[in-house]
């Protein structure tokens, strides 16, 4: 496949201002009439050929200025329509395409989940409905006219808003008018048709324009949508209040569908949902969920201003949009629940994706500089290293310099298909900032490694940080230049407070971030009292991997003393990850295996710490999980021995602390079930309770886990006790599987948990149960989300038996892949990216994995997404 670089951008020859679409709908055969305003750009030379994108296409009529084409002045091919000499002056061209949703099985463009007609179009499924410009920089004013059979889809759904409606006079057919009056490229087109229920709510925006909003389910959902609203109506809010931002259409509407390749699509004024992120309630979903579904319904709602007002000039600029959007959804959910906790979760996030990504063969910068298949960048490094990137931005300018940059750019670029050079200048001249070096975070792949020593000199009363960072080689990337980095510190005294000093010198100091700049700087603070413990990347103030050198006692005085949150749970993460690390080089020797005792001493205090909120407490006892610990480990990893060291280290945590943990089973929130930070929070802390009260071995923990599980009255609590159940092979598994399945045998998102509790089970037989599993009348290829829950998450989820010393665990995935790439190349494509770090394992196991790799790589008719990973994966 022929790889596209950023050095070439060029602006189409041509301009498209109006799309008229007509479509007729009908499940196997859908006639897509389009309308096309067309314009040569002043600097196209007349003539110039114009080349329309297609895929899968049929074209069954065309017109220019109304009248037929000859044969020879223009060449159609399903993937191409070439005009080879356009009139110089505007014209109109017409275009009839015919296409089959029911086959459409790589859910992009225009295709049917569970009856209902919808569209997914970014990054390039437009031309899977009409040939097109497709590409981001071209903006053009759309109206739609969708015409169904009535029976089949009273509801009929377009970008913008609604224009008419009525009867198709003489047939049982019905048809709508939308229009969309922003100009918007093609990937923000949508439509759907469908038998669908709705909830309907109303917002006013602060100039008095009144909102209708609706979401869009399956009959019967109706009552699942109530979070997702609320949720809606709160990013509303927040987004005028935070950044200005007022919504501009009459109408917003959500559709929730079943079959989605990702979680959501902010298509202009019609978002489509995968439904895991619109419907719940107690009984089918998890506190998990609920915070998910506020996450990403902010999130698309936020794309209205930063993505869609504002576009990508090409797709290498991806970042400017999504790394943007996430940070902002990640500040609305900060100002909706607890910051600490909040910021915590994101960092587990970007360390457990975004680093073994940026460290292993697919290691791209947040803009890429190249690619051959666009869908493969929809990645954990554009999206959130991107919003870290943004993040730092904001520390380095302060609240109210980002404020002013993101002001200018909100105005100077409205309407405007941009680039990451233009983003920055707005914030460079809104605060008069050289911003040159910093561009570097968005073309270098790589985190940052940041070493630090420290020396005190108590006579002198002066602490130096002797302070390197760079950046390991990486395929296509041998060298690297310094970045700057804030980061955020204190020097923390005796009694837990930040200990003042007179000056500091070797680096820029702005409050309590230190600018770095060097490749290797010393920083001196002179005029200390007595030595600091010095307390380093304060909320993770930079997305770097960060070596200070801290022994046990700093850190176990940080974990307990630290008055930033962030740094006191990855103090006490920190400790545990040292240890686990121990274990697990222990565990390859067949030595006895001893867990820490201060350790296990301050998992206890911990848990008892009452001055800790207890969502804070929960992540706190959340051990490193098996991929972390490998991550951190980095070459010749035993997945075996890191889960024997886990499973001691969680046991002795358990036995030690089994009366205070048993005690705090019963710190559940009262009353009527709430999906409130504080009430999620709680649950979390008692299952956690739970799980070590379960490692303890105690005699009634069978029983006990039970019990729990059958008195559950919600989802979160369920789920966390049946886990518990199947993952220790505890006495009452089977049983427990069936009464859940038997419960929710009906509600398909609830099912996806059933079938990724045991997916994730760490036990001998895990393969094998998972390969009976694809066998299950309930499991479906064709639906992305039951994939993810048992393939995906067995690959990702069951290190032991993915890793598994006989191959089969990679055979069965690699096998996978192989037949999902036949239907779905996205979903095929994602799912290979598991073996990413197979160079880490030791000897025998990469072997094993290249094994795996190499009969994927020589397969027939793979797809351009499946190629492109897995020659990545080989190189
Ligand atoms: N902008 C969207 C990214 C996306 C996507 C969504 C659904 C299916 C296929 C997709 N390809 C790309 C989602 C977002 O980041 O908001
Ligand atoms: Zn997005």
């Amino acid at each position: 496949a022929v790889a596209i670089h950023l050095e070439d951008y060029a602006p189409a020859a041509y301009q498209i201002d109006t799309v008229d679409l007509d479509i007729q709908l009908s499940p196997r055969s859908t006639d897509v009439f389009a309308r096309l305003a067309v314009r040569r750009h002043e600097d196209t030379d007349p003539g110039a050929p114009l080349e329309l994108d297609g895929d899968e296409l049929e074209l069954v009529g065309l017109t220019l200025d109304g009248m037929p084409l000859l044969e020879d002045a223009y060449s159609a091919t399903p993937s191409k329509l070439v005009l080879n000499a356009p009139p110089a002056e505007p014209f109109t061209l017409e275009i009839r395409t015919r296409i089959d949703p029911d086959s459409n099985t790589e859910l992009m463009g225009l295709y049917r989940s569970s009856g209902t007609y919808c569209t997914q179009c970014e990054a390039e499924g437009f031309r899977r409905i009409t040939y097109f410009l497709d590409r981001p920089d071209i903006l053009s004013v759309y109206t739609t006219r969708i015409e169904a059979r009535k029976g089949d889809a009273p509801i009929l759904l377009g970008n913008g808003n609604p224009v008419s409606a009525g009867d198709v006079p003489g047939t049982d057919r019905h048809f709508a008018v939308w229009h969309d009056p922003h100009p918007k490229p093609s990937y923000l087109f949508a439509m759907v048709a469908g038998d669908l229920a709705h909830v309907a709510d109303t917002f006013v925006t602060t100039s008095g324009r009144k909102v209708d909003l609706k979401i869009y389910v399956e009959h019967g959902r109706e009552d699942r949508c109530a979070w997702a609203m609320d949720s809606l109506k709160r990013s509303m809010k927040w987004d005028e209040d935070v950044f200005g931002c007022e919504y501009d259409l009459d109408v917003f509407n959500i559709v929730a569908v079943s079959d989605f390749n990702m979680g959501a699509m902010e298509n202009k004024g019609l978002n489509i949902f995968n439904d895991k992120y619109v419907l719940a309630d107690p009984e089918t979903a998890t506190d998990q969920d609920y915070a998910n579904i506020e996450a990403v319904i902010a999130h698309e709602y936020f794309h209205n201003w930063t993505g869609n007002r504002i576009t990508c000039r090409d797709w290498f600029q991806l970042c400017l949009k999504e790394g943007l959007t996430v940070f902002r959804d990640q500040e609305f959910s900060s100002d909706m629940r607890s910051r600490a906790v909040k910021r915590i979760a994101d960092v587990r996030l970007l360390k457990s994706h975004q680093f073994p990504e940026d460290a292993g063969p697919l290691a791209h910068p947040v803009r890429p500089r190249k690619y051959t298949e666009i869908n493969n960048f929809y990645t954990a490094t554009v999206y959130e290293k991107g919003a870290e990137v943004v993040r730092m931005l904001k520390t380095l300018l302060g609240p109210d310099g980002f404020r002013k940059g993101m002001d200018l750019y909100l105005e100077r670029h409205d309407g405007d298909a941009t680039t990451i050079e233009a983003f920055l200048v707005c914030f460079s001249e809104a605060t008069a900032t050289d911003l040159g070096q910093f561009a570097r975070w968005y073309d270098q792949a790589g985190t940052p490694q940041v070493d630090v020593k420290s020396r005190y000199d108590k006579r002198a009363g002066e602490l130096t940080l002797d302070i390197s960072q760079s950046i390991a080689p990486l395929p296509g990337q041998a060298s690297s230049e310094p970045a700057v980095i804030p980061l955020r510190f204190g020097l923390v005294g005796r009694n837990g407070e930040d200990m003042s000093f007179e000056r500091v010198t070797g680096a820029r100091l702005q409050e309590d971030v230190l600018i770095l700049e060097e490749q290797s700087q010393s920083v001196t603070f002179t005029g200390l009292k007595s030595r600091p413990v010095v307390s380093l990347l304060r909320g993770f103030s930079a997305p770097v991997r960060l070596e200070d050198h801290q022994d046990a006692d700093d850190l176990l005085f940080q974990a307990r003393q630290d008055s930033d949150d962030f740094n006191r749970w990855q103090a006490i993460q920190t400790l545990a990850t040292h240890d686990l690390i121990r274990l697990a080089g222990e565990a390859r020797t067949g030595k006895e295996l001893k867990a820490d005792a201060r350790l296990v001493e301050a998992f206890g205090e911990t848990l008892l710490n009452e001055e800790l909120d207890p969502a804070f407490r929960a992540l706190a006892l959340q051990l490193p999980s098996e991929a972390d610990l490998a991550r951190d480990i980095g070459s010749n990893v035993d997945p075996d021995a890191i889960h024997q060291a886990r499973a001691v280290l969680r046991a002795a945590i358990g036995s030690e602390n089994a009366g205070a943990f048993r005690a705090a089973l019963g710190a559940k929130p009262q009353g009527s079930f709430s999906p409130d930070a504080d009430a999620a929070g709680k649950r979390a802390l008692a299952n956690q309770a739970l799980a070590y009260y379960a490692a303890s071995g105690a005699s009634d923990v069978d029983d006990l886990v039970m019990a729990a599980f059958v008195d559950a009255d919600n989802m979160t609590d369920r789920i966390a006790a049946l886990t518990l159940l199947v993952h220790d092979n505890l006495k009452d598994a089977e049983q427990a599987l069936e009464i859940f399945r038997k419960r929710h045998e009906a509600t398909s998102l609830a099912m996806d948990k059933w079938f990724m509790v045991q997916a994730t089970a760490p036990l001998a037989d895990g393969l094998e149960k998972v390969k009976a599993l694809t066998a299950h009348p309930l499991f479906d290829f064709a639906n992305p989300n039951r994939v993810r829950s048992l393939v995906h998450a067995f690959a990702t989820g069951n290190a032991t038996q993915f890793a598994r010393q006989d191959g089969l665990g990679f055979e069965f995935v690699a096998g996978n892949v192989l037949v999902i790439d036949q239907r779905n190349a996205q979903v095929a494509s994602r799912l290979l990216t598991c073996f990413r770090s197979w160079r880490a394992y030791e000897e025998g196991r990469s072997k094993l994995a290249e094994t795996a790799l190499l009969k994927i790589s020589s397969a027939e008719g793979l797809s351009r997404d499946t190629r492109d990973i897995v020659d990545r994966c080989l190189q």
